[in-house]
């Protein structure tokens, strides 16, 4: 198939899904057209079945907000005309998905027809979709498109409860590439790090207030009280200044290492005993399932989608929402000897599940009920 392919390009969860899919599916033969504003942070590879079109959004002194989606679904209908693309995946509810109506519509008055599928991944229903100011977009949206996932049950449940949505939505949940996220023999990094045999914690985000860092931080503070442990924080965001400042009042910083926004992240998860995932939601947990692959067990709270992949007392362990003494309590059990060899070993095996071989034939099953569905109301 030739398959448009529209997301964030930025660090995000949709944006690092939507291009590993476009590469596993450019690799299964398909050719696979990316259209964002600038070049996904994950597509840093040559392959012959991929192309890049970048959406340029001219601006004007009358323009106090440039009108980017105007753009977008403008470069959506010369894409899908000129390279004769057979479905748009739109990533993202806002505004990809109402863009992608937009040009369906225009390509539509060209006697072109284009199905479009739209993939919920969390923020756009549970934070920014449920605001007033775009509710009546996302419904309409979603409503409009010829086939609908989410990325985990919660999260379709979400949305079937907070908007008046009549389309299916099918649960496609995030997958993995176990070839590039295995534990690596990282051992003169560990050796750095933990040179006295601390036990590693680690934690991975965008260190928004959803992700709850400074949960992580006072998590860890309660283990390192009871064992010798250290902390690594990778990624960037909002909140890492307050983090950085938390770590120096709790006086761990000592402990605690920033590594900022890191592209292989897979090294690092490599030397790590315990991924910690306090979020306040979390349509599925992508850094999970990364962590998990490099066989980290994980201790998170019991929000949104977690449950579907981190499985309790197997895979690691669920708490309630900022109950740190819990977590605290579930860390130190996961970390004793006695346990954790089994807990990595089921976070592997669980993660072996979600392989991308396992995953994208739902994808490219989904674009042909689409497609059928799409011709069948032309
Ligand atoms: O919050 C993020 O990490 C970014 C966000 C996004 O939409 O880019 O991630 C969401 O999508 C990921 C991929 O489907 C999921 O694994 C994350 O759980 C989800 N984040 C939240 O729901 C907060």
């Amino acid at each position: 198939m030739n398959i448009g392919i529209v997301c964030y390009p930025t660090f995000g969860g949709s944006g690092v899904v939507a291009t590993e899919l476009g590469k596993a599916l450019a690799q299964r033969g398909h050719k696979v057209h990316f259209i964002t504003y600038s070049q996904p942070v994950r597509l840093d590879f040559f392959n012959e079945n991929v192309f890049y079109h970048e959406v340029y959004v001219p601006t004007y002194p009358l323009f106090q907000f440039p009108p980017y989606e105007s753009a977008l679904a403008s470069k959506m209908v010369d894409i899908v005309q000129n390279e004769k693309l057979d479905v748009l995946h739109v990533h993202y509810a806002i505004p990809h998905a109402s863009a992608a109506y937009l040009a369906k519509q225009i390509l539509r008055s060209r006697g072109i027809t284009v199905p479009v599928v739209t993939t919920l991944h969390g923020t756009d229903i549970t934070l920014v979709g449920k605001d007033a100011s775009y509710e009546p977009v996302v419904t309409f949206s979603i409503n409009e498109s010829d086939g609908v996932t989410a990325v985990s049950a919660d999260l379709r449940r979400e949305t079937y409860e907070y908007f008046p949505v009549e389309r299916k939505i099918e649960v496609i949940p995030n997958f993995i590439d176990l070839k590039r996220f295995k534990k690596q023999d990282k051992s003169h990094f560990r050796a750095a790090i933990a040179p006295e045999g601390e036990k590693l914690l680690i934690h991975t985000s965008n260190f928004r207030a959803v992700k709850r860092v400074e949960d992580v931080l006072r998590i860890f503070c309660g283990v390192r009280k009871v064992i010798p442990a250290k902390l690594l924080l990778v990624g960037d965001g909002p909140d890492r200044s307050r983090m950085e400042k938390l770590a120096r009042d709790l006086d761990c910083q000592r402990d605690v290492r920033f590594l900022g926004k890191l592209e292989a992240v897979e090294e690092v998860l490599s030397v790590g005993d315990l991924f910690l995932m306090p979020s306040e939601n979390e349509s599925f947990g992508l850094a999970a399932l990364e962590a998990m692959a490099c066989e980290m067990p994980v201790v998170s709270t019991n929000a949104g989608g977690i449950p579907e992949l981190n499985v309790d007392g197997v895979t690691g362990t669920l708490s309630n929402i900022g109950d740190i003494d819990d977590m605290v309590k579930n860390a130190l059990y996961v970390l004793d000897d006695a346990n954790l060899p089994r807990f990595k070993a089921a976070a592997r095996a669980r993660a072996e599940e979600f392989a991308v071989d396992n995953i994208v034939p739902l994808y490219e099953a989904c674009y042909e009920r689409a497609a059928q569905l799409a011709l069948s109301v032309r």
